[in-house]
């Protein structure tokens, strides 16, 4: 089946989700693939007689498909994981795979049917509004013409994952006989790989040290039990993870070949962990202030998992760091920064009651992520500290960010540019700036500042917050503030911290990419 003579029906199938429909949806999206491993073999269908090619990919796809993880092999090795934990760790390898809007015209499928302009577009086309730097971005996420053998970019990436070394070569062993790699002649596509893994020293921690991957959305029909491990998350509707299920704002006017897939953004996240690290040090002792509470108060948990909003003045014991019901229970207390300041990581990505007080339907769910990211690079060698305390990273390292959504505008950029980057979200913070001038325009009465780990401030990020033309002139102050937080210490609550000069996550670029059904798969893209 498949092709581009194959007809494509729009429709919606509107149903609730249940455990039934997790044998055709890929594995990571709703349940997510346990891993100690990942690779993201990014691929494009090789120019050279690429509509042959095409073809070619389309039967060796057929090759491929069984080998897809489904939500449903995905969930019963995670109970497997748990009811074995004193025998140590399970084998495993796990593969999906998602496409490029490019890669899908390719395939003779309209990406436009899918209504999704980030995605249609890509991401590079997206940059400047994420705040990024394009000319720091990896080659092969921008330049169509020199690298990735000069193929036009991005068609779409397999995510292979597997609890050790040997699993992991075993799984692109089956890539690499699904697609023909070894015979020039015969493979289909070029790959190239971004390698991920857990960090060793701290297993679930990202670079900077903090536990990740706490919190994830409950999804209606499917996470009601794990919902009474909690007190104050609510579940979301499937749709806004899913295309065509309910709470997609498109569900009607979904394409057949969209149903029960999702959109897959991902980003090369640098980590400058040497230069973090002493900053917090250099920083607190100019706030007074303890190091790992300062680190802690930025993102809004403790190194171990546990909330500031909880546990303001000290982290939790490992215990209650680990009891579901005191991590993923997270109130913030409204226009009250005293426990989690406003700028707080996990305050800017997910506000909870910021919005929710204002009774406006639907405030934060359509936002909501399934966050699927792992960590690169190497640990911080003594090489990279040794010009304390002005250390330079000379390794690359950072988080291989991956987040799954129905609608790549209301999830990923949403977070990022009316979040993350937004000095003055949440809209009802209870701010005065004490020492550092602020803009005299109204717009600034909540200047809580941007995400202090992630947050670009650009003159076009100010004009938009202040509603200002393109041409109007803007004082380096004003943008300067923009770089500024309050809230850092909780003993001075409107001191302002200035972050200028402060980039300790850099964006390396990233693509979007769209996740099929497996029915999908094997209907519309496999021959
Ligand atoms: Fe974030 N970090 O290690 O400091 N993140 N994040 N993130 N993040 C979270 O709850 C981190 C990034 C979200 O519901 C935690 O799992 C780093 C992007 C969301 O409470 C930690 C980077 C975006 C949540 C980190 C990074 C998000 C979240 C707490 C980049 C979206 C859930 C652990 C290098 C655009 C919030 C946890 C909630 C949590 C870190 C990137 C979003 C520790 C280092 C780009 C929605």
């Amino acid at each position: 089946m498949g092709g581009t003579q194959q007809p494509i029906q729009v429709t919606g199938s509107a149903e609730p989700i249940s455990m039934s429909d997790l044998s055709h949806i890929q594995g990571d999206i709703v349940v997510g693939m346990a891993k100690k491993m990942e690779n993201f073999v990014f691929f494009n269908i090789t120019k050279e007689g690429r509509k042959d090619k095409a073809k070619s990919f389309r039967e060796h796809l057929a090759s491929f498909r069984p080998r897809i993880t489904t939500a449903e092999q995905a969930q019963e090795f995670r109970e497997l994981v748990d009811r074995t934990k004193e025998r140590g760790r399970q084998p495993n390898k796990a593969l999906n795979i998602a496409f490029s809007a490019k890669g899908l015209k390719l395939l003779g499928i309209e990406p436009k049917d899918i209504k999704d302009e980030p995605f249609n577009n890509g991401q590079l086309a997206s940059a400047k509004d994420l705040g990024d730097d394009v000319t720091k971005w990896d080659p092969m996420f921008k330049d169509t013409s020199n690298t990735f053998e000069a193929q036009d970019g991005i068609h779409g990436v397999i995510i292979v994952v597997a609890s050790d070394k040997d699993k992991l070569q075993e799984a692109m062993n089956d890539i690499n006989t699904d697609f023909q790699l070894k015979n020039r002649q015969t493979a289909s596509i070029n790959i190239s790989t971004i390698e991920g893994h857990v960090r060793a020293p701290e297993e679930g921690h990202e670079h900077f040290g903090f536990k990740d991957g706490i919190t994830q959305p409950f999804l209606q029909g499917l996470d009601e039990n794990k919902l009474e491990k909690t007190d104050t998350a609510k579940s979301i509707p499937p749709g806004v993870i899913l295309l065509g299920r309910p709470g997609d704002p498109n569900m009607r006017g979904r394409p057949e070949w969209a149903l029960d897939g999702s959109f897959l953004a991902f980003r090369k996240l640098e980590q400058r962990v040497p230069e973090f690290r002493a900053d917090i040090q250099s920083l607190a002792r100019d706030l007074n202030m303890d190091p790992e509470l300062l680190g802690a108060r930025l993102v809004g948990r403790w190194k171990n998992g546990g909330s500031v909003q909880m546990f303001p003045n000290q982290a939790p014991s490992q215990q209650e760091a680990q009891d579901p019901k005191k991590v993923q229970s997270v109130s913030f207390s409204i226009q009250d920064q005293k426990s989690c300041p406003f700028v707080a990581h996990i305050r800017k990505t997910n506000p909870r009651q910021d919005l929710e007080q204002f009774n406006i339907d639907n405030a934060v769910a359509p936002h909501r992520i399934f966050r699927r990211g792992i960590q690169y690079g190497p640990e911080v060698g003594k090489d990279e500290t040794k010009t304390d305390p002005d250390p330079k990273s000379d390794k690359q390292r950072g988080l291989l960010f991956a987040c799954y959504q129905s609608n790549i505008t209301e999830g990923f950029e949403f977070i990022q540019k009316a979040w993350i980057s937004n000095p003055t979200f949440p809209p009802d913070a209870n701010v005065t700036r004490k020492t550092q001038p602020v803009p005299k325009n109204p717009h600034f009465r909540n200047l809580s500042g941007i995400d202090p780990l992630l947050g670009t401030p650009t003159v076009d990020s100010f004009r938009k917050v202040v509603g200002l033309d393109a041409n109007a002139r803007i004082p380096q102050t004003a943008i300067d503030a923009l770089r500024s937080i309050v809230g850092a210490n909780p003993s001075k609550l409107d001191a302002v911290t200035d972050l200028r000069g402060k980039d300790w996550v850099v964006s390396r670029g990233g693509e979007y990419f769209f996740s099929p059904s497996i029915t999908a798969l094997k209907k519309f893209f496999a021959s």
